[in-house]
């Protein structure tokens, strides 16, 4: 096992890891900017390094600075959490050249998976549904005319290396498809420095479910259920629950198959997620994230299991610590994300937080960084918390929800608390009736 692991991340996610790694005695390495010098994170490991100033920039996403940092603190594992350098192949590329375990898929994998259009084109070739669409990226302005018209409109232009909702576009008729096309290939090239683009039927409705999985270095492929994460704003999640509360008995077995025959055409080692999107009849693969992320609690919540420990274990080289037919989902779980923000506009309201109170009892977690004090920077994300309660049915978890964010006191920054207590006293949430337009078109809308 590995003997010490450097946590290339901040927040609550290196807390997470840090715990986790803490338990299997593990010694733990913070890094932290210099804004982050009196952070939980930084306190809570048994080391730390400053690798740089506030701007991510120079410090969490600076690889000369987190590879002079591995070096000096003689880890022989990473963990990079979410963000960051958590999708970089670059940095995997580093750790491998340092001699130190990356606690995730390897370089090549990570590289070749971060291509959508070619992932879909592979796993479409192997029988896996996937969105109606191009066969990989879009070369040139008449092959793109020809696949709309096979396809039909409405239609989605994605970025092929993107993410985060840029460079994507859609498309109700011929007349606006070129502009699209133009404006999306600009926008990706912005964002992500490759403009390669590929076209999707648009799904007006659909639900946003994705799949947990983990494997080993032994051909063990396991699927910890599906998250259902319809409820997003601008493309980052606020709300996400397990199991989905839309899908039969027949279908969740089936995308659970799926997602996991997926990772073995795609030879997928570690933990990753398998998007899927759902019209209320099929599922359609979207996208593979090749790393932990944030909402993994909600998983874990719901099996029992310890997604952070297997994620080490499976990277030491150890086999998975259980099999599929060890895993049954004993709960329905609730995930709620607490941000420092105007709860009507969705604007980062960092500040600091001058009095607080963290919710308990049976059935509840917080996984959290902050304390009386913690300044949230304009810097990161603006996230404070993630509450995540279960019930035995999602109605006592809905409930316990509610209570939770009732007795949660935040007080110094403006939070999306009052918003989700709006959210899950709404007739529309309480009966499932919603789609990934929800927040943005009908709920605040309202409001
Ligand atoms: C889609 C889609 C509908 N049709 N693809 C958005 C981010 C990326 N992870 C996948 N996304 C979507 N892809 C097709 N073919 C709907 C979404 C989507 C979405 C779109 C608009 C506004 C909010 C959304 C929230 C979740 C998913």
């Amino acid at each position: 096992m590995f003997k010490k692991i450097l946590i290339a991340n901040r927040g609550e996610i290196a807390v997470r890891v840090i715990r986790a790694a803490k338990e299997l005695g593990i010694q733990t390495v913070a890094v932290y900017s210099t804004e982050d010098k009196d952070s939980m994170h930084v306190k809570l490991a048994d080391e730390a390094i400053c690798i740089g100033p506030a701007e991510a920039k120079k410090s969490y996403l600076h690889l000369f600075n987190i590879a002079q940092a591995i070096a000096n603190s003689g880890c022989d594992a990473v963990h990079p959490g979410y963000g960051f350098l958590s999708e970089n192949p670059n940095f995997v590329r580093i750790c491998d050249d340092l001699g130190v375990e990356f606690i995730g898929p390897d370089a090549e994998t990570m590289e070749r998976l971060a291509d959508k259009a070619k992932v879909k084109a592979i796993l479409d070739e192997n029988g896996i549904p996937t969105v109606p669409g191009s066969s990989g990226s879009i070369d040139d302005e008449s092959s793109l005319i020809e696949v709309a018209n096979r396809i039909g409109y409405p239609l989605l232009l994605k970025a092929s290396w993107g993410g985060g909702g840029k460079g994507m576009r859609v498309v109700r008729k011929e007349s606006e498809l070129i502009d699209s096309y133009r404006a999306a290939k600009l926008e990706a090239k912005a964002s992500f420095g490759r403009d390669d683009i590929y076209i999707e039927k648009f799904i007006e409705h659909p639900r946003h479910i994705e799949v947990q999985i983990i494997a080993d270095e032994f051909g063990n492929i396991v699927h910890i259920g599906e998250r259902d994460c319809t409820l997003q704003r601008r493309h980052q999640k606020l709300l996400e629950e397990s199991p989905s509360p839309v899908l039969k008995e027949y279908t969740r077995k089936k995308l659970h198959h799926t997602a996991v025959e997926a990772a073995k055409v795609l030879g997928y080692k570690n933990a990753g997620t398998m998007e899927f999107l759902f019209d209320g009849e099929d599922f359609y693969f979207i996208e593979i994230n090749t790393r932990i992320q944030v909402e993994h609690p909600v998983s874990e919540m719901c099996f029992g299991i310890d997604l952070i420990k297997e994620q080490i274990n499976v990277s030491a080289g150890y086999e998975l610590s259980f099999m599929q037919s060890a895993l049954k989902p004993e709960f329905h779980v609730i995930e709620c994300r607490i941000n420092a923000e105007d709860p009507d506009k969705f604007y980062p309201f960092p500040g600091t937080i001058e009095g607080l109170y963290i919710p308990g009892g049976p059935g509840v977690r917080v996984d959290t960084a902050v304390a009386c004090g913690t300044k949230i920077s304009p810097y990161y994300d603006s996230m404070i918390a993630k509450l995540i309660v279960r019930g035995n049915s999602r109605e006592e978890a809905r409930k316990r929800m509610l209570r939770c964010l009732d007795e949660f006191v935040i007080e110094g920054v403006k939070t999306t608390i009052p918003f989700f207590q709006r959210l899950l006293t709404t007739n529309d949430f309480i009966n499932n009736n919603y789609d990934t337009n929800f927040i943005d078109k009908k709920f605040l809308g309202s409001t």
